[in-house]
Formats: C-alpha cells, sequence, structure tokens
C-alpha cells in the first residue's frame, strides 16, 4: 500500500528536529481571539506548518472563507484550528516518554489532546468507562489483514487484562485494540507501521476505513476486484506524499467523518447505500467497459438516516478514474461543507444544497482541473436479468480457483480475546497462507483453504464445540451484528455486546429459521450497529418495568425494534421503529423477538433434537 515502516524514523526524526521547520504565518482571520489550548475558542493565528513535525497543518488547506466559518464554527472545528491534528501523533510519542520517566500521568494530559485531539491517531479515551485507557482505532483497507498483525494484536492488549484487553473487529471491516495506555501507544504505532498498518487519521474528521468485497480476488461472480482501489485510497487520504509518513495534511481538517465503501459484486457486501461514497460496480452499457457508478450521501446519525442517493455519475474501473474522482469529491466536501452544526455536516447536505445535477457538474469541472484525463460519465443501467439473492459469508464455500475453498468464521460480535486472535493466526498459517479477511459482519474470513485440508480445518480445537469461534454457526447467531454499547462507549444507553451474543443463542435454542437473519445491536441512535439495515434491528432507548417489589413502574434499560433493513441490490433502510419502550430484560425482549421471527421471518418452534443448520 505504497507504506513501509520507514515512514516511522522519518516521523520520529521530524519530531525531534522540529525547531528547524517552524513557521506561523498568519491568516486573514478577523476578530478572533483566544487561547489555543482552550477547546472553546480558535487561535487569533493559525499555523500553516506544524513547529514539530515541518508538516503543513490540516487547516492550511482550507480556503480563507472555510477557516473564518470554521473559526465561527463548533467547538471541535475551534480545536482542529488551534492545533493540528495530523501531527497530534507527536503529542502522543511526548506525553509517554514523560509518564513513562515519571514526569507526569495520563490524567496531567492536556484535555482537548485527551478527549479530542488524539482522535487523529485513532486513539479513543475512553473517559466514562476506564479512564486512562484507550480504544485504539486502525485502518485495514478492504479488511485484509495477515497472521503476524493478528499476533501482534493480541500481544498489544494481553497485558490490559482479560475483561479491558481485547480486539473488536468493527462494522467497517476494520480492528480496534482495547485498553491501550498513553505510555505504550509509541511501540503500538511503530509496531503497526512496521507491520505496514496504521491507526493514523482513523477517526473524528477523517476519512475512515475503506470498506470493499471480502471476497475479491476470489470469487467467480466478482465484477471488480476492490482491493487496489482500497488501498489506492487508503494512500490518498492517509499517507503524506511529501515525507512518505502516515497522516495526510491534505484531509486533516474535514468538516466531519467521511465514509467511502467500494463494492465488488452484486451482493454489494461493502453496503455502498449507507456510506457518503458508494462505488457499484455496473459495466457501461455501450462499451461494456467495467466501471461504477456513484452514490453519494449514505449515512446514519441521530439527526438522520439517509440512504445514499443516485449521483448520475460513471467512472471506469481503472485507478486513476477512482482515485480523482474522490479526490474531487473530497476536495468540495473539505472546503464547502458545514462547520458550524456537526449534524448537517455529512455529505448528504452539501449534495442537497447543490442539487444532484449540480453537484455532478461542480465535480466533473473539479475532475477536469486536475488535468489527468479522467471522464465522469452518465450513471449505467444496473444488471435487469433478474434478482440477485446476496450470498452467504460464513461456512465453506467454493472459490474460482479450482481446489480452493473460502471458510467463512463466526466471531461473536466480532469481540475477540488474545487467545483468540492467536488462534486465527495459526488458523491462517496452517490454512490460508497467513490471510484473514474481515467482514462489515465483524466475522472472519479464511481464503484459498485446498479443498483438501477443509475437513482437517473444521476439526480443529479452535473451532470446536467449546469455543466461541464456529464455522457452521446458526442462521440466528451467525448473522448477529453488534456495536460496542456501554461496556467501553461513552453515548451507549445500554450494554450491546454481551446480551447481542447471549440472546442470539437463546433464539437459535428456540426456534428455527429456513434463512439466515440478520440481528443488529446498537446502543444509541448513531446506529454504528446499523439497526436500519438490519431484518431486525435493536436500539438502546428507554423503556419502563414493573417494579415487584413497590409495585410501580420504573425507568429499566430498554430498546426500539427495528423491522425490515435489506442490504444488497435490493437495498432499503428500515427508517421507523416497529416497537419502542421494550425492556432489554431477556424474560422480556426474547418473548418479544421470538414473536418477530416467527410473524415476519416464518421461524418456527424448535423440533427437539433438530437443529436449524
Ligand atoms: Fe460509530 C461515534 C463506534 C461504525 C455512526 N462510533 C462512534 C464512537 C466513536 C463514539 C465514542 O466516542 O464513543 C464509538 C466508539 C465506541 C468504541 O469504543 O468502540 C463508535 N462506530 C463504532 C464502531 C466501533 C462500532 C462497532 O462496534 O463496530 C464502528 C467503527 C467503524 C470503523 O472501523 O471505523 C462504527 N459508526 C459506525 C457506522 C457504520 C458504518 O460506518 O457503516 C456508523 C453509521 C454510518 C455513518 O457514519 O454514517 C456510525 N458513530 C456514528 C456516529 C453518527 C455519525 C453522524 O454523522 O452523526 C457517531 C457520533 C459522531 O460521529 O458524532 C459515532
Ligand atoms: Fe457507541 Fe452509540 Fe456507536 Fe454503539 S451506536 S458504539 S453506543 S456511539
Amino acid at each position: 500500500v505504497g507504506f513501509s515502516g520507514k515512514g516511522v524514523v522519518l516521523a520520529a526524526a521530524l519530531a525531534s528536529s522540529c525547531n528547524a521547520f517552524t513557521q506561523t504565518t498568519p491568516t486573514s482571520l478577523s476578530g478572533v481571539t483566544g487561547s489555543s489550548s482552550a477547546l472553546s475558542a480558535a487561535p487569533a493565528t493559525i499555523e500553516q506548518v506544524d513547529k514539530r513535525t515541518g508538516k503543513p497543518t490540516g487547516t492550511s488547506f482550507l480556503p480563507g472563507e472555510a477557516i473564518d466559518r470554521a473559526a465561527k464554527g463548533n467547538p471541535i472545528e475551534k480545536a482542529k484550528l488551534a492545533k493540528d491534528g495530523t501531527s497530534a501523533f507527536v503529542d502522543v510519542y511526548e506525553y509517554a516518554a514523560k509518564i513513562r520517566e515519571g514526569s507526569m500521568t495520563w490524567d496531567e494530559v492536556e484535555k482537548a489532546d485527551l478527549n479530542t485531539r488524539l482522535k487523529f491517531v485513532g486513539m479513543l479515551h475512553r473517559d466514562k468507562r476506564t479512564p486512562g485507557q484507550f480504544m485504539m482505532r486502525l485502518k485495514v483497507p478492504n479488511g485484509i489483514v495477515n497472521a503476524d498483525q493478528m499476533r501482534f494484536y493480541a500481544d498489544c492488549v494481553e497485558k490490559y487484562g482479560e475483561e479491558r484487553g481485547v480486539v473488536d473487529i468493527t462494522t467497517r471491516q476494520n480492528i480496534q485494540l482495547r485498553g491501550v495506555k498513553i505510555e505504550d501507544a509509541p511501540d503500538i504505532i511503530d509496531g503497526l507501521h512496521a507491520r505496514n498498518q496504521t491507526s493514523f487519521q482513523s477517526a473524528l474528521d477523517s476519512v475512515r476505513n475503506m470498506v470493499g468485497n471480502p471476497l475479491a480476488g476470489i470469487d467467480d461472480m466478482e465484477l471488480v476486484d476492490t482491493r487496489e482501489f482500497c488501498n489506492a485510497l487508503n494512500d490518498l487520504v492517509s499517507l503524506d506524499p511529501e515525507t512518505n509518513t502516515r497522516g495526510n495534511p491534505k484531509w486533516g481538517n474535514l468538516p466531519r467523518k467521511f465514509n467511502i465503501a467500494i463494492s465488488g459484486s452484486r451482493d454489494d457486501y461493502a453496503h455502498t447505500h449507507i456510506n457518503d461514497i458508494g462505488l457499484v460496480p455496473v459495466a457501461h452499457a455501450e462499451t461494456g467497459e467495467m466501471g461504477f457508478n456513484v452514490v453519494l450521501g449514505g449515512y446514519m446519525s441521530i439527526k438522520r438516516v439517509a440512504e445514499s442517493i443516485d449521483s448520475n455519475m460513471w467512472i471506469p474501473a481503472d485507478r486513476e478514474s477512482v482515485v480523482t474522482l474522490s479526490e474531487a469529491i473530497l476536495r468540495i466536501f473539505r472546503d464547502e461543507s458545514e462547520r458550524k452544526d456537526r449534524q448537517k455536516a455529512r455529505l448528504m447536505w452539501l449534495v442537497e444544497k447543490y442539487g444532484v445535477e449540480d453537484f455532478k457538474a461542480a465535480v466533473t469541472k473539479e475532475v477536469e482541473s486536475y488535468g489527468r484525463g479522467v471522464t465522469v460519465g452518465d450513471a449505467q443501467p444496473l444488471p435487469t436479468d433478474g434478482p440477485f439473492e446476496r450470498r452467504e459469508l460464513l461456512g465453506v464455500h467454493a472459490q474460482k480457483q479450482e481446489g480452493k475453498s473460502r471458510v467463512g468464521i463466526l466471531v461473536p460480535t466480532g469481540r475477540l480475546s488474545p487467545k483468540e486472535c492467536r488462534d486465527i493466526a495459526d488458523l491462517a498459517d496452517e490454512y490460508s497462507g497467513g490471510e484473514v479477511r474481515l467482514t462489515v459482519e465483524q466475522n472472519v474470513i479464511l481464503p484459498n483453504v485446498d479443498d483438501g485440508k477443509v475437513k482437517a480445518l473444521l476439526k480443529e480445537d479452535s473451532l470446536g464445540q467449546d469455543s466461541r469461534l464456529k464455522v457452521n454457526a446458526g442462521f440466528i447467531e451467525g448473522n448477529t451484528v453488534s456495536c460496542t454499547g456501554a461496556q467501553f462507549c461513552g453515548l451507549a444507553l445500554i450494554e450491546t455486546k454481551s446480551h447481542a451474543e447471549d440472546i442470539s443463542k437463546k433464539l437459535e435454542s428456540l426456534v428455527d429459521v429456513d434463512r439466515p437473519i440478520r440481528i443488529h445491536w446498537t446502543g444509541c441512535p448513531n446506529s454504528c450497529g446499523q439497526v436500519q439495515v438490519a431484518d431486525i434491528g435493536i436500539m438502546g432507548g428507554p423503556a419502563r418495568q414493573l417494579n415487584e417489589e413497590t409495585g410501580k413502574m420504573m425507568a429499566v434499560p430498554g430498546c426500539k425494534i427495528f423491522v425490515g433493513g435489506r442490504i444488497g441490490e435490493d437495498a432499503h433502510l428500515a427508517l421507523e421503529p416497529y416497537k419502542e419502550g421494550v425492556p432489554l430484560a431477556e424474560e422480556v425482549l426474547v418473548p418479544e423477538l421470538v414473536e418477530i421471527l416467527k410473524n415476519e421471518f416464518g421461524a418456527k418452534d424448535k423440533k427437539r433434537g433438530f437443529r436449524s443448520k
């Protein structure tokens, strides 16, 4: 992916020779005053170059008009103006050194760094749940990792103990390390960079993990191999071309998060319809050339949940076109999107402000201005040869390569202990050439398993009866997804992962269904667990229940239930709750879900001795 451990050395060198690069230039900002350390105020001068790294600041790429808006914008905008996020890794190294030598403690770290700016290094302080410990989010383009990386994740988190030291596979086909302390972060960052991975620009106002097709290169129904494009886009947004270090300042001051997904087949495993940019593979109707229709603006949030809209754009499936189109949209988004109301700062609002055709015209003009010979065409008709049934990712399936199989393994709610990470690494070394693929359903796939070795793989202890990892999971437990929830997330209204795992097992023991039923859990309306695309979505929310002792109704942890979201070609978001105010208590929620499974999905009471799959 165009990056090697070399970059770390350069970054460290840049950090230590920082003064040589100091060059603070005042901008045309008028009437803006304040301190550079407070979250609530923008500085009087805007740094063009970060003193310590010599890298240009994210803000230095913004036009004056956008800086003026940011200066009058929300507290996060002011924090970004006050101190550059793309050089925040230097703060991590400096804080860590001081904490290690005993000259400071983690709670003396500047608040704006602790809770905001370190997010540019992918470090999210879990201040409400585990003060002093961070979640570190990585970037895993196309969700492809290897055995060495899996073992490294295990080594990084193990010291934080069974409860806190875990690894999560996320709903963006990505990895999060938990429990991380600042003093350990430099070694983790260096270790990641030495393994061609990074955590930089994976959170806050950054372009998030590039989601691609988990079956890229191994599937006979593939239309486009997404790997090259995910890697190229990952480099576009997070590799600094000047210093060859991770963290690209050009995109270091975006108005909001930005999601890109590239689909490789009609299954749309990447969920293009809920990403800011979604690339949908479709051949040009006249020339037959393979390319992508561009859908825009899909997102989920507390304020609004929106399905992507057709932008009437098509580009050929080549690296230059994909990178140039994305760069053009990102440039327009960066400079023109909302900087005051964070709820309105997602791409959809900007597209609506323009109108679809005018937005297309602006993007086309921008693309042409780069002079790379890239052409933006009109959207192409989708295939009409009948409906397409999205295929399963779990279990054993033939690949396009003769004699090879892909084996999808359930990781319940994406949560892995260090031992389970190592188990997967061992399986990968033994059966899949060390390669592991992550899915947005928070599971893993081992590709390229010799058909002749599948039996042996299925007999491995780490996939046995007592293991959480399973190849032949039931239709319900195998399709349960869950966001982080209250164990670590300060925004959560309820605990999610442990309930999701327990209740899916319970449901599996009570009913039989004849197809995968996707049950998604999300702890609050931000919908990181994407409840609106689920067959059944469970979102944390208020509920009341009778207190047997007092005889009074009292507030209890509860949920809203959504039913009927669809993914794939026939995507549809379930926007309105099916039921609200349902207590989370198992004796209430389980019967409720059983009813929904029976009424809406044809579930039958389980017959003794008969399993659904
Ligand atoms: Fe998310 C904020 C976790 C995918 C919409 N999300 C958060 C924070 C950072 C809040 C916080 O500070 O605690 C959560 C961190 C909890 C933690 O400790 O892990 C968090 N989001 C997650 C993850 C880990 C859920 C998971 O268990 O898999 C996912 C990480 C993806 C990744 O690897 O980058 C995750 N979040 C999503 C998705 C799904 C997707 O991208 O397909 C969405 C909906 C799609 C979207 O963004 O449009 C999503 N997360 C949000 C939002 C609402 C965004 C908005 O525009 O308002 C927030 C709140 C915010 O950004 O202000 C949020
Ligand atoms: Fe946290 Fe809410 Fe996202 Fe769950 S949906 S991870 S509770 S922000």
